[in-house]
C-alpha cells in the first residue's frame, strides 16, 4: 500500500478543528486530528508545507519509521506545533492500518484491558450552590467522576466557569479577552466548594479540580493539604509544568493526588515528573503528543512509576481525538481516567462517530480503525474563524498564567 495524497481540512462548527486525511492507492484513507486551540493555522501550515510532501509514496504501515522520520528528520524537535502535526499523521496512519486489517485500533494496541473507559464530566457554576447543582446534573446523567469549578467571589470571571447558560468554551472569536485573577480569593474559596460537595454527594463519587497552572508550588501545597479531608481524585495543573522540579515541593506537603501534562508534548517534558513520582496522572493527549506511537511509550514509561493516564479531552480536541483516546484508554494497562466534555450537536454532525457513553464509561465501538468520520460537505459550511484563548492578569495588571 502507498500513500497517494493527503489534505488538511479546517472547519468551525462552533469552534475550530483541524483534520488531516491521508489517502492510499488501495482506496483506504485515515483521519487524524491536528487541532491546536488558538494556533490552528500554524499546524495546518506545518502539515501542508512540511509533512505532507514527505508522506507521498510511503507505505502507511511503516508507522514507527514514518514517526521517526518526521520527528528526528526535522532536526528541530518537540513543541506543540510540531507534535500536533505529527500526532495528526500518526492517528491517520493507525486509522488506515485498522481499516486495512479490518479491526478496531484498540486491537492494534494489544486488545482490551478493560470493559469500558471511565470518564469524568465537567460541572461549573457562578457560585458554590450553582456548581453543586451542576455536579448533581452530571451524576444524574450517569457520570461517576465529575470535575467541579466554581466562580470566585470578587472575580468577574474565572477558568472553567461558563458565561451565561452556554456550555463552557474558553476560545473566543476576535482578539483575546482578558480576565483578572486573585490567588488569595481562589485559595479561600476552593476548600469550601469541596467541603460542600462531599456533604452533598458523599464519598462514592470521584471529584476532580483543575487549578489551570495558576499557583506557586507552596500555594499548591497549601491547597492540596486543605483539600485532603475531601479525598479528591486529583488536583490538576497546580503549577505551570515547565519547571518539573516545582512538583517536588507540592509532593512533600500533601497526599492529594496530582495530575498534569495537557500542555506538554513529549516524554522529555515529563520524564522527571514521572521518574521522581511527583505526579499520579499524566494528561498528555494523542493529538498534542505525537499520536499513539509516542503516547504509548509515555504510558509504558509511566507504568514503571505507578503513574496512570488521565488524558486531556476538552472540546478543543476533535471527535477524532476523542475516539482515538477511547481506543487508547481501553487498551493500555495503566489507564486512569479520561476527560469527557461532550461536543456540540453541530460538531457531532460534522464528525459522525461510533463511540458512546453509558453509566459513567465510554466505549470506542468496534468499527475498523478509529471509528470516526468527517462529513466534508457539512464541514465546508463552517469555515475557519480566528479565535483565541483568554489572557489573564493579576488585579494590579501584571500578565499572569491563564
Ligand atoms: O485549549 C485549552 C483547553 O483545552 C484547556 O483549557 C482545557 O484545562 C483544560 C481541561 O482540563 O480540559
Ligand atoms: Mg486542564
Amino acid at each position: 500500500m502507498k500513500i497517494t495524497t493527503a489534505s488538511v481540512n479546517v472547519c468551525s462548527p462552533g469552534r475550530n478543528f483541524t483534520t488531516l486525511k491521508i489517502e492510499t492507492d488501495e482506496g483506504i484513507y485515515g483521519l487524524g486530528d491536528g487541532t491546536l486551540n488558538g494556533r490552528e493555522l500554524a499546524v495546518v501550515s506545518y502539515l501542508r508545507e512540511h509533512l505532507i510532501p514527505c508522506l507521498i509514496g510511503r507505505d502507511p504501515f511503516q508507522i514507527e519509521d514514518i514517526w521517526q522520520y518526521l520527528y528526528r528528520g526535522a532536526y528541530w524537535r518537540r513543541g506543540p506545533v510540531t507534535m500536533s502535526a505529527i500526532g495528526a499523521v500518526d492517528m491517520a496512519l493507525w486509522d488506515i492500518k485498522g481499516k486495512a486489517l479490518n479491526t478496531p485500533a484498540y486491537n492494534l494496541l494489544g486488545g482490551k484491558s478493560r470493559n469500558g473507559v471511565l470518564v469524568y464530566a465537567h460541572a461549573n457554576g457562578a457560585d458554590i450552590e450553582q456548581t453543586i447543582d451542576a455536579v448533581a446534573r452530571q451524576i444524574d446523567l450517569g457520570y461517576l467522576a465529575v470535575r467541579a469549578q466554581s466562580g470566585i467571589p470578587g472575580l468577574a470571571s474565572t477558568y472553567g466557569v461558563a458565561k451565561g447558560n452556554k456550555p463552557y468554551e474558553p476560545a473566543e472569536r476576535g482578539l483575546p479577552s482578558e480576565s483578572l485573577w486573585s490567588t488569595e480569593k481562589y485559595l479561600r474559596h476552593v476548600p469550601e466548594l469541596f467541603e460542600r460537595a462531599r456533604q452533598q454527594f458523599g464519598e462514592d463519587i470521584h471529584l476532580l479540580h483543575d487549578c489551570h497552572h495558576r499557583l506557586t508550588p507552596i500555594e499548591a501545597a497549601r491547597l492540596g493539604k486543605e483539600l485532603e479531608p475531601y479525598h479528591l481524585f486529583w488536583i490538576e495543573d497546580p503549577v505551570p509544568a515547565e519547571l518539573q522540579e516545582g512538583f517536588r515541593v507540592i509532593r512533600q506537603h500533601t497526599t492529594t493526588p496530582l495530575a498534569t501534562g495537557e500542555a506538554l508534548n513529549t516524554i522529555w517534558d515529563a520524564q522527571e515528573l514521572i521518574r521522581e513520582q511527583w505526579i499520579d496522572y499524566i494528561r498528555m493527549t494523542l493529538v498534542h503528543a505525537g499520536g499513539f506511537t509516542h503516547l504509548k511509550k509515555i504510558a509504558d514509561f509511566a507504568a514503571l512509576f505507578h503513574v496512570r493516564t488521565g488524558c486531556h479531552g476538552a472540546t478543543d480536541l476533535s471527535p477524532i481525538s476523542m475516539g482515538a483516546a477511547l481506543h487508547f484508554g481501553l487498551a493500555i494497562h495503566n489507564f486512569g481516567i479520561q476527560e469527557h466534555m461532550p461536543h456540540s450537536a453541530e460538531t457531532d454532525a460534522v464528525f459522525p462517530h461510533q463511540y458512546s457513553f453509558d453509566a459513567g464509561y465510554m466505549y470506542p465501538g468496534d468499527a475498523p480503525g478509529l471509528g470516526v468520520e468527517i462529513d466534508e460537505t457539512l464541514a465546508a459550511k463552517y469555515p475557519y474563524q480566528r479565535a483565541y484563548l483568554p489572557i489573564n492578569r493579576k488585579m494590579d495588571g501584571t500578565l499572569f498564567d491563564w
